[in-house]
């Protein structure tokens, strides 16, 4: 009853501020370089998601939902804490998370919160604000692969994402039960090599249709022009699981000259299993041996890989959204759903074929945007779309504002709970800021930018060995191939983003 008279208070706009009944439990379910095109919820063509569509359903889809910085282990640092990475120090995937900052973990952790986090942390340095940790070897593998469990290597047999799930479960079922809990449960899939569980391979006649933009020309974008991360270019081993019988020599360039992914491929087989390995055979050597019979090339070979990466990147998606799903029916099985706020999300977006692409990094669309759905049925009403410019910067305040715990006031980012509870419009922020770093060292030649976005424009400079601009209309031009900067008809708006952009940078202590 009191649980009821809440929810009606929360969704009449008067409770924000009231003291919930009990500090709320935290589910909070990451994917890696899950875009949100491959997601239901987000309207995808490609897949559905009926399990993250649940947690959509039951609670608010942030719909323009963006990153400060489009790659793995600064994206991840950004939710811990808070703040930019010119502020919490890991700029790019080299750098090592310095733990001794304040993160919402440690501050859950203060406030008298179990934290537990399973799964991917991909931040070099040991976990800190965390009473239980299990958590992949850097970037970790898909089969068997090796976790750290509390200090201690350990190598179970299995794949990847159902491990994650069952150490996750396990945790819940023995978690100290006098204590509200917070779970960081973090899958590896579906990142790169995006090696799928048998029962999701393919059928490998299905064909997905190619993005309009598949054949981007990149006219107009020299910084887009320079990357190294076409879909033409992957590699037909780690990438594409083609065993060397399968072909005569390696194509495409897999965005890093100094790799060997013969070797690396050699490497994530040779983790099976025999029996995995057979499975494994069973499916792709009948892909090997066609390929093998008639080799693509030209173009060709362009859209023979972009059918095997859609149905390898799917086949890993499949699984991330079963485990959330087994997640929710723990939840619901022990009367946990409504004092639990549940949050999936991805560390960025990613390329699916558009400008002919995988991979992240850019502030194109695709990478900067990311899937956020928030579900907590104490305050959060059902069905709600909202379409604020919202960041990754937000999610350690929203989770400390919904737990009742102080924000401390250097965090960069703000609660999004006023967007998910009010039934008033809430002043919001008309624009976001961006900054990427990784250059020249690292993957994919994407030059170090930064710029801004409001809810219909896109200025960003390219850095590096580059100096320039580019603007876009997005209302126009949505996929952002007309670069518009320096045409006569656009220069108030050219000239009122930069003032934006220079006084965002001010705000956020980015000055140069
Ligand atoms: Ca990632």
């Amino acid at each position: 009853m009191h649980r009821l008279v809440l929810g009606l208070l929360a969704f009449s706009g008067l409770a924000a501020a009231a003291p919930a009944a009990a500090p709320p439990n935290i589910l909070f379910i990451m994917a890696d370089d899950h875009a949100q095109r491959a997601i239901s919820a987000y309207g995808s063509e490609l897949i559905e998601t009926p399990n993250i569509d649940r947690i959509a359903g039951g609670g608010v889809r942030f719909a323009n939902s963006f990153v400060t910085n489009s790659i793995c282990a600064p994206s991840r640092a950004v939710l811990l804490t808070g703040k930019y990475s010119h502020l919490n120090g890991l700029r790019d995937n080299r750098d090592t998370f310095d733990g001794s900052q304040v993160t919402f973990p440690k501050l859950l952790q203060s406030a008298g919160y179990e934290t537990a986090i399973i799964g991917k942390w991909h931040l070099k340095s040991d976990p800190t604000g965390f009473d239980e940790w299990k958590i992949l070897v850097d970037q970790g593998h898909y089969y068997n692969p090796t976790f750290i469990d509390n200090g201690t290597e350990i190598q179970p047999k299995g794949y990847v994402t159902d491990l994650i799930t069952e150490f996750a479960l396990e945790y819940l079922e023995n978690r100290d039960e006098s204590k509200p809990f917070a779970l960081l449960y973090q899958h590896k899939a579906p990142h790169r090599n995006w090696m799928p569980h048998p029962r999701h391979f393919a059928d490998a006649r299905h064909k997905y249709p190619l993005p309009e933009t598949f054949w981007d020309d990149y006219s107009g974008r020299p910084a887009a022009a320079g990357q190294d991360m076409r879909v033409a270019d992957m590699w037909l081993s780690l990438d594409l699981k083609l065993q060397e019988q399968h072909y005569d020599a390696e194509t495409g360039t897999g965005g890093n000259d100094a790799y060997d992914p013969t070797d690396g491929w050699a490497d994530d087989y040779g983790r099976m299993t025999e029996e995995q390995k057979a499975a494994w055979d069973a499916h792709y050597d009948l892909i090997g041996e066609a390929f093998r019979k008639e080799p693509p090339t030209g173009r060709a070979l362009a859209e023979w890989k972009y059918q095997r990466y859609m149905h390898d990147y799917l086949g890993s998606v499949a699984a991330v959204d079963e485990g959330v799903g087994r997640l929710l029916d723990y939840l619901e099985e022990n009367d946990l759903v409504d004092n639990t706020i549940v949050v999936y999300t991805s560390d960025q977006g990613f390329y699916l074929g558009e400008h002919g692409w995988y991979d992240k990094r850019f502030m194109y669309e695709e990478s900067l945007r990311t899937p956020l759905v928030i579900r907590y049925p104490a305050e959060i009403g059902p069905s709600q779309v909202s379409n604020d410019l919202v960041l990754n910067l937000d999610m350690t305040p929203t989770l400390l504002d919904l737990a009742g715990i102080e924000i401390p006031p250097d965090m960069q980012g703000r609660s999004l709970r006023p967007l998910m509870t009010e039934t008033q419009p809430t002043e919001w922020r008309d624009a976001i800021y961006y900054r990427y770093y990784e250059f020249p060292h690292g993957w994919h030649k994407v030059r170090p930018h930064y710029g801004v976005r409001t809810d219909r424009y896109k200025l960003i400079h390219f850095e590096g060995d580059m100096d320039l601009w580019e603007l876009f209309d997005l209302q126009s031009d949505p996929n952002e191939l007309d670069n518009l900067y320096g045409q006569d008809e656009y220069s108030a708006i050219q000239e009122g983003l930069h003032t934006r952009l220079t006084e965002l940078r001010r705000e956020l202590n980015d000055v140069p």
